[in-house]
């Protein structure tokens, strides 16, 4: 018979192995592998979601684009005007936003109808706007001593907004990180730099962001394109992420593929989804999720010398635009040392949202449409939960004869005016096409959209 002892010694052992075979698998498994409705499950907030706020901010907002005599720089101007690090470093000690209010933020954001916010956790200058441990060039050892991204993380959940994290794989502060900047090659001697140490920094980091201020919606890296970031460099980072957080998003910039601004990676590459950066592409990419990152000016950081902003109307067309061919839109501010957006972009998100409020029905959760594109605006379409269609028509201008036709011979079994259901819309049919009378209305200068419901599939 077997002794206590021996029992105990028997079940130690078993469980010592079940804990070593558990821990390899989790480390083995290979997230790049998932099936398709296991990605389709994982992606359905953020295909719902088409429109999220990107927020650039950092020490850069200090400068507000100014050096010297010049005034065009932002979140890029340590490298363009060739800031030698201990001066850029000073900046350190003048980062006091105490206008800072997480929930004006994130409240300005949802009234947009935005789902979702990426900030930059840490930009190219390598500055963190959280407290990390392995780092002190953070917020922590600003004046301002306070962890901005926990308050925001804390925000977004009460009001039900995903919190995401932008993350810049190169870093121009960190000694680990190659390739130093031509420029500052002298005054930064690689020295004993070792690169595989700064892997170390980067996982330790992004453990910091997604234990201490999870869960999160998406991890969006940038800054991939320098010789020292590779393929597998990408798809063990993309791995290591889905590991802290199985069912987080990647955007596709954590790997080596992307095709320039047009933003788009081949099947070979891992991440969840391209990124055109201030472009949208010319038709829908049927089985391809893509988001557009935009600016609202001409900067991603503050600039108070930028004052290009596009008009409402402009940015409330790319959104239909960018959704009518099956993408997403994450719009930018930058906000000011101070801690506030600037009063340009207050005001066009707040009347982004004054449309959202009427309209959000044709963008959240809708599809490229069927149709190629109308002269007279964009198309949106989705389905309703009993198996039929909405088509939206998204009237950016208003025929001379009002009327706009669509090319179907289906007649619709409901079609009504969203910013007015009570207006009786006509509909005719002309040669295989359906004729829609638009109501004698004041038009609505952004948009005008009127919704059709058919049965069936279109
Ligand atoms: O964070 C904002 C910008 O600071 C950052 N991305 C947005 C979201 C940005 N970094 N660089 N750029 C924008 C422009 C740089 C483009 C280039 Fe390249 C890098 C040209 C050559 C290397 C990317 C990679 C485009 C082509 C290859």
């Amino acid at each position: 018979m077997f002794k206590t002892y021996q029992i105990t010694f028997l079940c130690f052992i078993i469980l010592a192995f079940t804990i070593i075979i558990f821990s390899f698998t989790a480390l083995a498994q290979d997230y790049t592998k998932e099936s398709k409705e296991q990605k389709d499950q994982r992606m359905k907030w953020w295909r719902e979601a088409r429109f999220g706020l990107f927020i650039h901010w950092g020490l850069y907002a200090i400068p507000a684009g100014k050096w010297g005599d010049k005034t065009h720089y932002g979140e890029w101007i340590r490298h363009e005007a060739q800031i030698p690090l201990p001066e850029y470093e000073k900046l350190l000690t003048q980062f006091n936003p105490v206008k800072f209010n997480a929930k004006e933020w994130v409240r300005m954001a949802k009234d947009a109808g935005m789902k979702y916010i990426v900030i930059t956790s840490k930009h190219h200058d390598g500055f963190c706007l959280f407290d990390s441990k392995v780092t002190d060039w953070d917020v922590m050892s600003t004046p301002f001593q306070r962890d901005i991204l926990k308050e925001l993380s804390d925000a977004c959940k009460e009001e039900g907004i995903k919190m995401c994290f932008y993350y810049s794989i190169m870093d121009w502060h960190h000694p680990d990180y190659l390739p130093r900047r031509e420029w500052e090659k002298e005054q930064r001697p690689e020295g004993d730099a070792n690169y595989d140490r700064y892997i170390e920094y980067m996982k330790a980091q992004l453990k910091e962001l997604v234990n201490n201020y999870g869960p999160l919606g998406i991890l969006w890296f940038d800054g991939e394109w320098e010789n020292t970031w590779t393929h597998d460099k990408g798809v063990d980072m993309y791995n290591y992420v889905r590991s802290l957080q199985p069912d987080i998003i990647i955007n596709n910039r954590v790997d080596t593929g992307r095709s320039g601004m047009a933003g788009l990676s081949t099947s070979e590459n891992v991440g969840d989804y391209g990124t055109p950066e201030q472009e949208v592409p010319a038709k829908g990419l049927p089985g391809v999720d893509w988001e557009t990152c935009m600016t609202m000016n001409k900067h991603w950081g503050y600039n108070e010398y930028d004052k290009f902003f596009k008009s409402t109307k402009v940015l409330i067309q790319l959104l239909v635009d960018i959704v009518s061919k099956g993408g997403n839109f994450l719009l930018n501010v930058g906000p000011m040392a101070n801690g506030e957006f600037p009063p340009e972009s207050v005001e066009r998100l707040r009347e982004i949202g004054e449309w959202m409020k009427v309209n959000s029905e044709s963008i959240y959760g809708t599809m490229a449409s069927p149709f190629d594109k109308p002269s007279w605006g964009r198309y949106t379409q989705k389905k309703a939960e009993n198996g039929n269609t909405i088509l939206y028509a998204h009237v950016f201008q208003y025929e001379p004869d009002g009327k706009i036709k669509i090319p179907t011979d289906k007649k619709p079994v409901k079609v009504w005016l969203l910013k007015d259901p009570s207006k009786s819309v006509k509909t005719t049919s002309k040669k295989g096409n359906l004729i829609i009378h638009l109501p004698k209305i004041e038009p609505d200068p952004n948009d005008t959209v009127i919704g059709l419901e058919f049965e069936g599939n279109l």
